[in-house]
């Protein structure tokens, strides 16, 4: 039996309440911050393969969960993966992050199925069945997909980059082809997350790691309108689906993610205040205690947290970082940051 979703207070959150003390998940919960992912990190070879083997990930996704409390579970997966099921041939290099074969143009995209998706992620989806059978009754669990564009640049750059300057010039240059990449990857992308809902997510997220990559043209057409596609296409076949838009780097842009794409919440990065002017009032908002706030902890931590509790009284808000727990992080911090959050939050 799963549990009645309004045990949970991140659902609540997201449909909408105020609570005291607001929910508290942390993106990159899991990771090489704590020394028991670690170890289980030395059992598999390759970091996909690691993604892929549902006895690790569903260790990982829980280890944060038994050491903090914290209110949801994040699967524990990549972004990539949607685009090594498409067939980019994605693998992770030691310090270098990951190395895809890139696509570099029109011909490159015939070979990208998106019809297979699911099938080929079926371990992951095996994964989220044995957590969400694991988890307290009152812990969400998050599944999530990297948004089109941010996925898009990974694999036209074949790795990382400071700017994804390839991926932008396709898309200034030969917006016609580049619109092909775009639709497999919704088509990829809902159907990934589709699997998650029905493997028992009990919610979503979308990592627009590089909106800001973009300039405000690009980012209507190649940004904020495939992730209203994918809201769309998950909501087509899964009503009232809760979805999380996180578009990093988006500044004064953010609020248009909040009424353009059908998200049920907006992520805020740490460049971005809480406050900012553009967000509308019931705007559910997640976010955005710097990350390096969390390795330097102390006072500042303390009263860092005070102030976002404080910020957002009376709205329907989630407290996280404004991007992802850093390796360097001491784990006696994070379990700090949740005490203050259930302290603050509670009077
Ligand atoms: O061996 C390792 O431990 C590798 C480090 C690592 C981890 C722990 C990678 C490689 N991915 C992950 C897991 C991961 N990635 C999760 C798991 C759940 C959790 O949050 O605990 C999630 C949600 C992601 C999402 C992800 N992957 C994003 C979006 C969020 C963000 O950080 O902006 C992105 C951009 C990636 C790509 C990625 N995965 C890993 C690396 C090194 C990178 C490249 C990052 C870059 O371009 O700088």
């Amino acid at each position: 039996m799963t549990s009645l979703p309004a045990n949970k207070a991140l659902l609540r959150v997201l449909r909408g309440d105020s609570l005291q003390p607001p929910p508290v998940w942390l993106m990159r919960q899991a990771g090489r911050y704590l020394p028991e992912y670690r170890a289980l990190r030395s059992k598999a070879s390759g970091f996909l393969d690691f993604c892929y083997t549902p006895e690790l990930a569903v260790e990982a996704t829980l280890q944060p969960i038994r050491r903090f409390g914290l209110d949801a579970a994040i699967l524990f997966s990549d972004i990539l993966v949607v685009a090594d099921a498409l067939g980019a041939g994605v693998a992770f290099r030691e310090g270098e992050g990951p190395v895809l074969e890139p696509v570099t143009g029109p011909g490159d995209i015939d070979r990208l199925d998106s019809s297979r998706v699911a099938e080929r992620l079926a371990p992951v989806y095996e994964t989220v069945r044995a957590v969400r059978a694991l988890l307290p009754p009152t812990t969400a669990l998050i599944g999530f997909a990297g948004a089109p564009w941010t996925v898009a640049a990974y694999m036209v750059e074949g790795r990382t980059s400071r700017d994804f300057f390839e991926a932008r010039r396709w898309a200034l240059g030969n917006p016609e082809s580049f619109r092909q990449l775009v639709d497999r990857l919704v088509e990829g992308t809902v159907a990934h997350l589709c699997a998650q809902l029905d493997a028992g997510a009990d919610c979503l997220q979308l990592f627009e790691s590089w909106a800001g990559a973009l300039n405000p043209a690009t980012r209507r057409l190649w940004s904020i309108e495939p992730i209203r596609r994918v809201i769309e296409g998950v909501r087509r076949k899964h009503p009232g689906a809760l979805i999380t838009v996180f578009p990093r780097g988006a500044g004064v842009e953010t609020g248009l993610y909040a009424r353009e794409t059908g998200a049920s919440a907006i992520g805020i990065d740490t460049t971005t205040p809480l406050t900012l002017p553009g967000l509308p009032k019931k705007t559910v908002l997640q976010g955005n205690l710097d990350p390096a706030i969390l390795v330097v902890g102390g006072d500042l931590l303390d009263e860092s947290v005070a102030a976002m509790i404080r910020d957002m009284q009376g709205r329907p808000y989630i407290v996280n970082l404004g991007h992802g727990v850093v390796p360097e992080t001491p784990p006696e911090h994070v379990g700090r940051l949740v005490e203050l959050v259930r302290r603050n939050g509670g009077g």
